[in-house]
C-alpha cells in the first residue's frame, strides 16, 4: 500500500498547506486530484465533510490542514517545522487560529461579499483587514519567518491565504501596505518546494 496518498485539489489553500509541508520535509507522496464539484467515493467515505485535504497514511484517513500538517511534523521529525518550546508552538497554533477564525472570514467576505456589503459594513470589515495586515506586517517586521529565522507551520497555514486575497483583488496594494508581508511571501513562494507544490496535475 502507498505509503502517503493525498486527496488534493490545486489551489485549495488549505491543500498547499498540507503539500507544502510534504515538500519541505522532503517525502514522498502521490496526489489524487479532486473535482470539487464532483469528489471522489473515496473522500466522500472517509471526510466526514467530503472535503480536501485529506491525507492516507498506509491506509489511515486524517483530516483537517492543521491536524495533517502536525501529524507529518511529528510523524517525520527529521526536518522539524515546529519548535520545540511549549510557548513557541502554542505561539504558532494561536497563528493558526488568528488565520481560520479571524483573518480568512474577513478575506472571504473582502473576495466575495463586498458588493454586497453597506457602507458600514465595508469600513468596518476593511479596519479588520488593515488591523490583521497590520499585524502580520510588524510580526515579519522583526524576522523572516513569523517564529523568527526558520520557517515554521506558522508560516506554512497562513500564508495560502495572504497569497489568495493579493491575487483576488488587484487593487489591493492601493487598500493597504505590507511591504514586510509582502517580502515574506515572496520568500516562501521562492523556495524550490513552491514550484513543486503548485504543479499542475498530470
Ligand atoms: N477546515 C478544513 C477546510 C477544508 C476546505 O474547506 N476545503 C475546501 C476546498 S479549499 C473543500 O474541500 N470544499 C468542498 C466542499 O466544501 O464540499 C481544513 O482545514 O482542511
Amino acid at each position: 500500500m502507498n505509503e502517503l496518498i493525498l486527496h488534493s485539489y490545486r489551489r485549495c489553500p488549505f491543500a498547499i498547506r498540507v503539500r507544502t509541508v510534504l515538500e519541505e520535509k522532503g517525502l514522498k507522496y502521490s496526489v489524487i486530484e479532486e473535482d470539487l464539484a464532483n469528489p471522489s467515493s473515496e473522500l466522500l467515505r472517509l471526510h466526514p465533510e467530503g472535503k480536501v485535504p485529506l491525507l492516507l497514511h498506509h491506509g489511515h484517513p486524517i483530516f483537517e490542514s492543521s491536524v495533517i500538517t502536525e501529524y507529518l511534523d511529528e510523524a517525520f521529525p527529521e526536518v522539524s517545522l515546529m519548535p520545540r518550546a511549549p510557548l513557541e508552538r502554542a505561539e504558532v497554533r494561536l497563528w493558526t487560529f488568528w488565520c481560520n477564525e479571524l483573518f480568512k472570514p474577513d478575506l472571504d467576505a473582502y473576495k466575495y461579499e463586498w458588493p454586497g456589503l453597506s457602507a458600514d459594513e465595508r469600513q468596518a470589515l476593511l479596519a479588520r483587514l488593515k488591523a490583521s495586515l497590520e499585524k502580520l506586517d510588524s510580526a515579519l517586521d522583526k524576522a523572516a519567518f513569523l517564529m523568527g529565522p526558520q520557517i515554521t507551520l506558522a508560516d506554512i497555514h497562513v500564508f495560502p491565504f495572504y497569497r489568495q486575497l493579493q491575487k483576488a483583488r488587484p487593487e489591493f496594494h492601493e487598500q493597504f501596505k505590507t511591504r514586510h508581508v509582502d517580502a515574506w511571501l515572496g520568500r516562501i513562494t521562492s523556495r524550490p518546494s513552491f514550484e513543486r507544490v503548485m504543479k499542475k496535475p498530470g
